[in-house]
C-alpha cells in the first residue's frame, strides 16, 4: 500500500500486540481501510536478543516490581522513530489526555506510543528521546491501569476521530465544536415517545427549533452544574446567549456553595 505525505501515521510498540486488535474494529478499523490513517502494532520482544526475549529486570534501589529494559526499547524506538516522530508514552504521572491535545495530536505526522507494562519503561528512554524528538507522557485519568495498552487505545480512538475524513458525517463535528462553549451536552431522547411511563419533554417533540435550541443549552449548563461543577469555571460567557449567561452566573454562585453536595455525583 502507499503511503501519502498528509497521512497520519501511529506505531505502537506493546508485549501485548493483540490487546490492540479492537484497532481492526469499527470508526479506527474504517479509517485504516481507507488508509486516512496508516496503524502499525509492534512486539517489543522483536527487538529482544536473548533466548528468553526478556523485556524486564529488578529495580535500581530495591523495591517490588519489575522495570521494562531501556536497551530493548532503545532499538526499537531506533527503527520506529523518524526525524519528525511525536513519541507518546502511557504513564500514570503523565498530563492528562484531554480534548484539546488530541486535537493537537490529530495534527501531527507520525506518532509512535510506547506501551509499558510492570512498573513501567526504565526513566533515561523518555530522557534520551527528548534530546532528539517531542516525548510526551499522558495519562487517561486517575486511576491505576496494568499497563499502556488501553491508554494507547482510548487517545487513538480520540485522535483518529479528529482526521479530516474519518467521521463521515461532518455535522457532528460542527454540532461539538459549536459545544466548545465547554459545557456537557443536553439528553437525547429516541422513539418511542412513551418507554415504561416516561415521556420524552414536550419541547422536543413541538417542532420549534428557536425552543428546542433555547432548552438544550439550558440543559447541557444545569447538567454541567450537577454533574462536572469544575467545568463550569472553565465556559467562555462570550460565547453564551444573554439567558444562558445569566443562568451560567447563577448556577456558578450556587456551585460554589455546594460543589460537593450528593447532587454532584448525582445525574
Ligand atoms: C502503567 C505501565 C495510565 N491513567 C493511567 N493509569 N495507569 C496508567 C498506566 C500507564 C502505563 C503503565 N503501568 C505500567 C499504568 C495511563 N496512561
Amino acid at each position: 500500500m502507499t503511503h501519502h505525505d498528509d497521512q497520519l501515521v501511529i506505531d505502537v510498540i506493546s508485549i501485548f500486540p493483540e490487546y490492540l486488535q479492537p484497532l481492526d474494529l469499527s470508526l479506527v478499523g474504517k479509517a485504516r481501510e481507507k488508509d486516512l490513517v496508516r496503524v502499525d502494532v509492534h512486539n517489543l520482544r522483536d527487538w529482544t536478543t536473548d533466548r528468553h526475549r526478556t523485556v524486564d529486570d529488578t529495580p535500581y534501589g530495591g523495591g517490588a516490581g519489575m522495570v521494562m529494559k531501556p536497551d530493548v526499547w532503545g532499538r526499537a524506538l531506533d527503527d520506529v522513530m523518524q526525524p519528525g516522530s511525536h513519541l507518546l508514552i502511557p504513564s500514570p504521572a503523565g498530563r492528562v489526555l484531554d480534548q484539546r491535545m488530541a486535537e493537537q495530536l490529530a495534527q501531527d505526522e507520525h506518532l509512535v506510543i510506547a506501551c509499558g507494562r510492570y512498573e513501567g519503561i526504565d526513566s533515561r528512554v523518555a530522557e534520551h528521546y527528548r534530546q532528539a524528538h517531542r516525548v510526551t507522557e499522558f495519562s487517561i485519568g486517575d486511576y491505576v491501569l496494568n499497563g499502556g495498552e488501553s491508554a494507547a487505545l482510548v487517545l487513538i480512538e480520540a485522535v483518529v476521530r479528529l482526521v479530516p475524513q474519518v467521521l463521515g458525517n461532518p455535522e457532528s463535528i460542527i454540532e461539538e465544536s459549536h459545544n466548545i462553549s465547554g459545557t456537557l451536552e443536553a439528553p437525547m431522547y429516541t422513539k418511542p415517545p412513551t418507554w415504561r411511563d416516561l415521556e420524552v419533554p414536550e419541547v422536543l417533540t413541538s417542532g420549534n427549533h428557536g425552543l428546542i435550541d433555547d432548552w438544550r443549552r439550558e440543559q447541557a449548563l444545569i447538567r454541567t452544574a450537577r454533574v462536572r461543577p469544575d467545568l463550569l469555571q472553565k465556559i467562555e460567557p462570550e460565547r453564551l446567549t444573554k439567558k444562558q449567561r445569566e443562568l451560567l452566573f447563577r448556577l456558578k454562585t450556587e456551585a460554589g456553595q455546594d460543589a460537593d453536595s450528593p447532587e454532584a455525583s448525582r445525574n
